[in-house]
């Protein structure tokens, strides 16, 4: 009996009907209250990390902790104060600091959870997503789609730190969480050209690979490497852009879509 018993306020054929439906595991919902409420009730709170404090103490674990079996990744996880000690920084999503130093690889994995990353500093980590190598630099967003394999590689001399973004609160709570490590990875200085997935559906606004039409069966975008200096110029070309209104507000703003249907 995991169920809670409820106050029949000293009728006794109610007490009865109470404890019965404890033992068979059965609540009465007009007992219940708080299930329905007239708007969302928020847990997290607004917060702010610091970059400064972040990258800092992303530098002391990276002295301090190897990558490698066991956590596979060297992740400083936001965790909101609203959300009593749960390492998330709201209710649905992951957001976490992640730092990668000279020579190391993050093994291969993949899970269920999606990941988008923004990077903060650096250039000369890739990322292999599924067999194919993205290079991550400065401002770039590079995306590892749900139970796509991946694993990170700085063949060279310069640490890297980017932010990590999962839905990884949201799919725990649909209890779907599936996680599998992957082959051990390739050579730490192994070095790696440029994707196929930016050679194919790279290329410049409007420019697809004949046949590539909005049924091709792939549930995320094709493109996983949306890079600054193309990111920068739309910005820029908008901005210049701007007129009436939208030139008050001195914003240009953009949307990371899948280039095959314009939708995010
Ligand atoms: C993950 O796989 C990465 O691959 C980063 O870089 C952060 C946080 C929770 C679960 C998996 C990565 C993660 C993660």
């Amino acid at each position: 009996m995991a169920t809670r018993r409820f106050s029949a306020g000293g009728d006794p054929d109610l007490s009865d009907l109470y404890k019965d439906l404890a033992v068979n595991d059965l609540q009465p919902l007009w007992e219940l209250s708080g299930l329905l409420t007239p708007a969302p009730r928020t847990r997290a709170v607004p917060y702010r990390w610091r970059g400064k404090e972040l990258r800092e103490l992303g530098e002391r674990a990276g002295d301090l902790v190897p990558v490698g079996r066991g956590g596979d990744r060297r992740v400083l996880s936001l965790s909101n104060p609203g959300l009593g000690g749960t390492p998330y920084a709201t209710a649905t999503l992951w957001g976490a600091m992640q730092y990668l130093g000279p020579k190391e690889t993050a093994p291969a994995h993949r899970h269920t959870p999606a990941a988008l990353r923004f990077v903060l500093e650096g250039e000369g980590v890739w990322t292999l997503v599924d067999g194919d190598p993205l290079q991550m630099a400065a401002d770039d967003l590079v995306l590892t789609p749900s139970w796509t394999w991946h694993e990170h590689h700085i063949p060279g001399d310069t640490p890297m730190t980017w932010f990590d973004a999962l839905d990884l609160p949201l799919v725990e709570a649909l209890e779907a969480v599936f996680f599998e490590p992957g082959q051990e990875p390739l050579a730490p200085n192994t070095t790696a050209g440029r994707s196929t997935s930016e050679r194919r559906f790279g290329s410049g606004p409007g420019l697809l690979p004949d046949g590539a039409s909005s049924t091709t069966p792939l549930a995320h975008s094709p493109l996983l490497r949306y890079c600054w200096a193309d990111t920068d110029r739309a910005l820029s070309a908008q901005f210049a852009d701007l007129h009436g209104e939208a030139a008050g507000t001195g914003h240009a703003h953009l949307r990371f879509a899948d280039p095959r249907t314009a939708v995010t």
